[in-house]
This record gives C-alpha cells, sequence and structure tokens, in this order.
C-alpha cells in the first residue's frame, strides 16, 4: 500500500484524541476506503461507550401531520384541507400515551406538523395532559422548526416557551429539523422554515435550560460533502459552549412520495461512512445512533463497528420514514435488538433518554438504575 501521509497524520489525531478539521474531514471523505473510516471510527466508540450498545424502549407519536411547510424531502406532511391530514384528538393521544405505558416504554418521542391552526395551547396541551397521566413516561417533544413555530405564533421568545413547557413536563428535545443548515442547501429543501442558526439558537436555549436534547443532520439528496462537515462543525461548536447534547443521528434521505423522488436513496455504504465521517468529526458527542428504522436492520447492526454506539429502541408507530418509503418494520422486539447487538460483538444495556441504566423487574415495570458513564 503506499504510503499516505495525510491520512497517517489523521490517523496519529484520532489515536490521541485530537480535534479533527474540516480540512481532515474531507481528506477522509476524498481519500480514506471505508475499512480505515470504520477502524478510526471504532477507535472513537470504543473509547467513548466501549463494548456497550444503548437501546430503549419507546414509541413516536405524531399528534398531526397537517403542516404550513412544503420541505422538499417530507412524505409526511398534509395540506390543511387534505383527505391525508389528520389531528388526533385529546382521547386518542392519551390513549396512546396508556399503550406506551403499558407496554413499559420509558419514552414517548412526540413530533408533528406545524398546523395553520391549531394554537400553541394545543401543543402545550399535549405534554401537560401525557405528563399528568404517566409522569414517569419522559416526553421528548417538538423540533426546534416546531420551537420556532410557537414563537412565531405567540410572539413569545422560544426560551420562555421551553420554560413553560419544562414546567409541564417536557423531559427533552429531539434533534429533528436540522436537515442541512448551510444556507445554500437549507434555502432549497426546507425554506421559510427557522434557519440553522435558528435551530442551533433552540438547542442552545434548552441547554441554558437544563434539558439536555438530541442532533441531526439529512443526508444523502442535494447536498455535497462540504456542506455535511459544515452542519457537523456547527453542531461540535454548539455542544463546546454548553455540553448539552446527546446523541447525534445521521438521517438516511427516503425519497418515495417525495418531491425529490428522483434522487436515488443512498446507499448502504454512503450510510456506513456518513456514520463514521459523523463520529470522527462529533469528538465532543458521547453518542452517536444508528437509526434502524431509517438505516434498515442490516446496515444499523453494521453500523455498531463504523462508530455507532446507540441502536434506538423499539420505536413503535413511526410514520414519517415509513410514508417516505421504508421497509423497516414497523417495531423491533427487545429480545430482537438484544441479538442483533451480541451478534455484532457488543453489549446491550438498555437505557432511559437521559442515559439511566433501566433495570426490569418484568417486562414492563421497570425502575432508573445509575446514570451511565459518559466520556
Ligand atoms: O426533521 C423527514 C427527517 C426528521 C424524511 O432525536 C426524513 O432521537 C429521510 O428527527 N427521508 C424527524 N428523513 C425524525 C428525527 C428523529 C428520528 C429518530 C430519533 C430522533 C431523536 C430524531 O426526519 C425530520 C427530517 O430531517 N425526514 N422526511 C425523508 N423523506
Ligand atoms: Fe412540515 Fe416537518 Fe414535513 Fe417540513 S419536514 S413539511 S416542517 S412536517
Amino acid at each position: 500500500m503506499p504510503s499516505d501521509t495525510q491520512l497517517n497524520a489523521i490517523r496519529t489525531k484520532v489515536e490521541n484524541g485530537q480535534r479533527l478539521s474540516f480540512e481532515d474531514g474531507f481528506y477522509l471523505d476524498q481519500h480514506a476506503d471505508l475499512f480505515t473510516l470504520g477502524e478510526l471510527a471504532n477507535i472513537v466508540r470504543e473509547r467513548k461507550n466501549g463494548q456497550v450498545t444503548y437501546y430503549n424502549v419507546n414509541e413516536h407519536l405524531n399528534p398531526t401531520n397537517v403542516c404550513v411547510y412544503r420541505c422538499t424531502f417530507c412524505a409526511f406532511r398534509a395540506d390543511l384541507k387534505s383527505e391525508k391530514g389528520f389531528v388526533m384528538s385529546d382521547e386518542q393521544i392519551l390513549h396512546r400515551a396508556e399503550e406506551c405505558h403499558s407496554r413499559g416504554a420509558t419514552e414517548l418521542h412526540i413530533v408533528g406538523g406545524l398546523h395553520h391552526k391549531l394554537p400553541y395551547e394545543w401543543y402545550l396541551n399535549i405534554v401537560k395532559m401525557i405528563h399528568e397521566a404517566y409522569p414517569e413516561i419522559h416526553i421528548k417533544a417538538w423540533t426546534a422548526v416546531e420551537w420556532d413555530w410557537f414563537s412565531r405564533m405567540t410572539g413569545r421568545p422560544t426560551k420562555e416557551l421551553l420554560a413553560e413547557m419544562k414546567d409541564a413536563g417536557l423531559g427533552s428535545l429531539p434533534g429533528g429539523g436540522a436537515e442541512i443548515f448551510h444556507p445554500d442547501i437549507r434555502t432549497q429543501i426546507c425554506d421559510y422554515k427557522a434557519d440553522g442558526e435558528q435551530w442551533i439558537r433552540v438547542h442552545r436555549e434548552a441547554h441554558e435550560l437544563g434539558l439536555r436534547s438530541n442532533a441531526t443532520m439529512l443526508y444523502g439528496h442535494i447536498e455535497k460533502i462540504e456542506h455535511r462537515l459544515d452542519h457537523l462543525i456547527r453542531l461540535r461548536n454548539l455542544q463546546d459552549e454548553t455540553g448539552g447534547f446527546q446523541t447525534f443521528i445521521p438521517l438516511a434521505f427516503h425519497p418515495d412520495n417525495t418531491r425529490l423522488s428522483h434522487i436515488p436513496k443512498p446507499s448502504g455504504l454512503m450510510d456506513l461512512r456518513t456514520m463514521a465521517l459523523s463520529r470522527l468529526m462529533l469528538d465532543n458527542f458521547p453518542h452517536i445512533k444508528a437509526y434502524w428504522v431509517m438505516l434498515g436492520i442490516k446496515i444499523a447492526q453494521t453500523a455498531l463497528s463504523y462508530g455507532a454506539d446507540d441502536l434506538d429502541g423499539t420505536v413503535v408507530h413511526e410514520t414519517i420514514y415509513h410514508a417516505a418509503g421504508s421497509d423497516s418494520p414497523q417495531e423491533l422486539g427487545v429480545d430482537e435488538i438484544k441479538r442483533l447487538i451480541k451478534e455484532a460483538g457488543r453489549v446491550p444495556v438498555e437505557r432511559d433518554t437521559l442515559y439511566h441504566e433501566v433495570i426490569r423487574e418484568n417486562g414492563t415495570s421497570w425502575k432508573q438504575g445509575r446514570k451511565l458513564q459518559l466520556v
């Protein structure tokens, strides 16, 4: 093999725990083969999380799909008057929370459309109602795009709304709505909604209020490597400032039923390379998630050797990806998740949203264990 001085210098940086620059990331993308990327990412993965792979038992709730925005990559949204549009009633929402509770889920992940007519109080009430009925369920709700919309609707600052919702039972923020921050791409795929700076600001404010959050990146559409690196570095900068991010989730674009349906979906190779590069660039993020719903089970399992240390959860009632053509099953049982993790040579550990160990007394009742060590 020819010697590659630049690649060797990057390898030394990774081995010594030093930060990679934009140029390093670009070089890796252009010159490193899949195995090298995976090997380097695995060094960071095992340094931070050893052999452990986390999973959680959660459910998704999308209370409405009606949305004022028209992101070109979205197959989930519906117009106000469309037959496809739905708004769940309070009874339906509580019924779903009851189902989540009786299955022993520790988390409810709630996101939806930005409805033209529903007031902010409708969104607030969802959190209030579920928290009052099932206080032990962690509510991870509303993306930064939704928080920005609540602020536009009410004229109140996002930080005030975050604080109000935290008092009502909000536990943390999911990582959605990030897409690609770079304006050259963002204006083409999701113009008008919260921009990159606003997304970052909402997460900064959440962290300042003591709320943890996740971050995502939607890849494999019209963006290029420089936009992905720019996105990762913006996230890394905020994490340096606040330390409030828990997990990064790279989201592979699913083209079916979207206005970008002419673009082929990212290959398994791109999925693994993006996973590995994310792990390498985000040196201050404790966790990288392989979201099996979008990657498919086989790539998600393989990703556990390419930087990922979290498989997300049992995920019941996911609709955003299934609308866009994901052929993953609607649910993975806990035994199957554990089997996939062990087969990949890792140790499965059930976590709650804030990365405490979950101790199960039987299938459905559980208690919180120790806080898992984050490096
Ligand atoms: O913001 C929408 C993406 C996101 C498509 O925080 C699409 O733990 C691909 O953020 N193809 C919502 N992606 C999902 C999300 C998420 C998922 C799992 C875990 C967490 C977490 C967050 O889904 C949207 C958008 O970026 N999305 N349509 C599509 N056709
Ligand atoms: Fe609306 Fe979210 Fe879909 Fe964009 S991605 S159209 S904001 S539901």
